[in-house]
């Protein structure tokens, strides 16, 4: 990072000094910008200018593979029998859809960069924990068992009764103890869950956080679907985040870009749950969206290509991409992106 900084330091005193090239007559005269030969791209050859991070995690870093973890809800990336231990469907005499679900907590070590390893606090082992998808009206049971270490609970975003909240001391669900949740999947929109035992910062920065989508009853357009947990991890436990990314792994998508076809509506599911900092924002390379505010009306509020969330606002964005090729994405704050959060899409052309 530094050694960019001093090379950044320098090509800009090169082009604003007049002196500077007086100095040296025998130097050559740069190039126009954006040749393959200037002297930009002979310094910066072979140099990542701080995109990224070298080497890579291990494939159970952090439970779930983050390309997986885009496109999985309701467990869906599980062969059907391992699926049944965690989620199943049935139907309710008065017609409805009953969706149970088995969550525990777990304390797990992840890897969220290469040879960075954070003692998580965990929902089913992963970082974000599962997604819960429903539609408007189901009935959602979740059969909850505390594996950890700490008090824990599951306090969801939406409609629900007092008993169901999960925030008092007497909801705290005790290690080894179970809790039955039960509520109605509304209003339809992005939430999500967390726990939200004390010190809830420390619950929460810790990994015990997910999406919850409930989808209206007419659904949404059919569309590729990516969901995106904004997060943070303070490794060395000052209150402040030394690593920022989009589903735990700092960088992952730089090294592993999203892949969308050219045209086809994309629809991200964006939730921020970033501890100790106060805000958090998304942007968007060359490309504008449309911005659904918690995904709780079917009008757009904007058509833009940065938006800011404070801790637990999510939006629900729609794009189509006009161009094949790469296109960043990244937190519109620059510190966030150089410490993680950044990654690609990759348009392709079907
Ligand atoms: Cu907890």
């Amino acid at each position: 990072m530094m050694k960019g900084k001093k090379i950044s330091l320098v090509l800009i005193l090169s082009f604003l000094i007049p002196g500077m090239k007086g100095e040296n007559p025998d130097a050559e005269v740069p190039k126009e910008r954006g040749s393959s030969q200037s002297p930009i791209s002979e310094l910066m050859s072979g140099y990542k200018m701080g995109m990224g991070t070298v080497g890579e995690v291990s494939p159970e870093a952090i439970g779930i593979d983050p390309v997986t973890y885009l496109t999985t809800w309701n467990f869906n990336n599980l062969p059907p029998e391992e699926r049944k231990k965690f989620y199943q469907e049935s139907n309710l005499p008065n017609g409805r859809l009953l969706r149970e679900y088995w969550f525990y907590t777990v304390d797990k070590e992840i890897e969220i960069a290469p040879g960075v390893f954070f003692p998580a606090w965990t929902y089913n082992g992963q970082v974000p924990g599962p997604t819960i998808r429903a539609t408007e009206g189901d009935l959602i049971r979740i059969h909850f068992l505390n594996q950890g270490t700490r008090p824990h609970t599951i306090h969801f975003h939406g409609f629900h009764p007092a008993e169901m909240d999960g925030s008092m001391p007497e909801d705290f669900v005790a290690p080894g103890d179970t809790f039955l949740y039960e509520f109605d999947a509304e209003p339809y929109g992005l939430h999500l869950y967390h726990c939200h035992s004390t010190p809830l910062s420390q619950h929460i920065h810790k990994g015990l956080y997910g999406v919850y989508i409930v989808d209206p009853k007419t659904p949404r357009l059919e569309a590729r679907e990516l969901v995106m947990m904004m997060n943070g991890f303070d490794t060395n436990f000052d209150e402040e985040n030394e690593i920022y990314a989009v589903n735990t792994i700092a960088f992952y998508y730089m090294n592993h870009p999203i892949q969308v076809k050219l045209g086809e509506l994309v629809r991200i599911y964006l939730v921020n749950i970033l501890e100790f900092d106060q805000i958090n924002s998304f942007h968007t390379h060359a490309h504008f969206f449309n911005e659904f505010r918690t995904g709780t009306s079917l009008s757009p509020n904007s058509f833009t290509d940065t938006i800011i969330l404070g801790q637990a606002e999510r939006s629900i964005l729609e794009l189509r991409f006009r161009f094949p090729g790469k296109f960043m994405f990244h937190a519109h704050k620059t510190e966030f992106a150089e410490r993680g959060w950044m990654g690609l899409f990759e348009v392709v052309e079907e």
